[in-house]
């Protein structure tokens, strides 16, 4: 039985790794900016992978307000909410809790049942760059329990259309990205102190491409522009992963139409 169970999981594993090395979104980081772009972006029918740093789901939702179990949204987020089948309560001011445990799993349900892949205990490292326009086509990528023993092994590679960095306050990707390749033209402008509810609104609004092959979202978006943070009210977080499946899919699209007008007049 052994051996059976070694062979399941070895050849299924790699076929996995190798079907997903190429691939039309890579998303680094399984929060709820990521997984709500995923499920939007895989019901467009793109090809979406996510990378996560841990081995479990959910990024800043689990710890609630200062570890009370509860977080909170605004009405303009419910239409999300509801799509992915979430219970929510009414509370004051425009304002509904839900449920952090609830959050976490249908978010991730909700992505994967729309065909999204997710592969855990993956961290992002850096990125691949071209020129003619500079833009960035791939990551690099070690386990993150490499990452954690220090061992020097070198990465292996995903390539994509469209890199999302959803990796949370530090925009870690995209700072990177911007350092090792001023090409790109990448500034960090750094997270400003909390004002919650500009935040909810300017988060969503700065949403999108960052550099070319290059996009941001959630509270990633506050570090990359100067924003000010919001805390534990996470309607813009959702709102932001779904405008940015909107921006990636009309890029993408526009890109394939772009192919064939050239081969057409070839
Ligand atoms: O931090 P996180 O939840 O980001 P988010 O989707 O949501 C922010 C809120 O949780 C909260 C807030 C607003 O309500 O202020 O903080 O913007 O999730 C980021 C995920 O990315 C993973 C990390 O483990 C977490 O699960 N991650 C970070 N860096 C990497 C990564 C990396 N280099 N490679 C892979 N995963």
């Amino acid at each position: 039985m052994e051996l059976q169970i070694n062979k399941a999981i070895i050849i299924e594993g790699m076929k996995d790794l190798e079907a997903y090395s190429d691939v039309d979104v890579l998303i680094a980081g399984a929060g709820p900016s990521g997984l709500t772009a995923a499920k939007y972006l895989a019901e467009k029918g793109f090809k979406v992978l996510i990378y996560e740093r841990r081995l479990s789901f959910g990024g800043g939702i689990g710890g609630g307000g200062n570890m009370i179990p509860k977080i909170v949204v605004q009405e303009e987020a419910l239409p999300i909410v509801t799509d992915f089948k979430i219970k929510y309560k009414r509370a004051e001011n425009g304002l509904f809790t839900i449920d952090p445990a609830e959050l976490i799993a249908k978010l991730a349900a909700g992505a994967l049942d729309a065909g999204a892949k997710i592969i855990l205990g993956v961290n992002v490292d850096d990125v691949i760059v071209r020129d003619n326009p500079p833009r960035v086509v791939g990551v690099l990528w070690h386990w993150t329990a490499i990452q954690l023993s220090g061992l020097h092994v070198d990465p292996l590679y995903t390539q994509c259309k469209a890199l999302v960095d959803a990796t949370g306050h530090d925009a870690e990707l995209i700072a990177i990205a911007g350092r090792k390749n001023p090409e790109l033209g990448i500034e960090i402008a750094g997270e400003r102190s909390n004002w919650s509810e500009v935040s909810e609104r300017v988060v969503v609004e700065h949403t999108g491409k960052v550099a070319q092959g290059l996009y941001v979202t959630g509270i990633a978006v506050c570090a990359v522009f100067g924003l000010p943070r919001m805390g534990p009210i996470f309607g813009g977080m959702l709102l932001s992963g779904k405008k940015l499946a909107d921006v990636i899919e009309g890029d993408l699209k526009g890109a394939s139409k772009d192919k064939g007008k050239k081969k057409k007049s070839k």
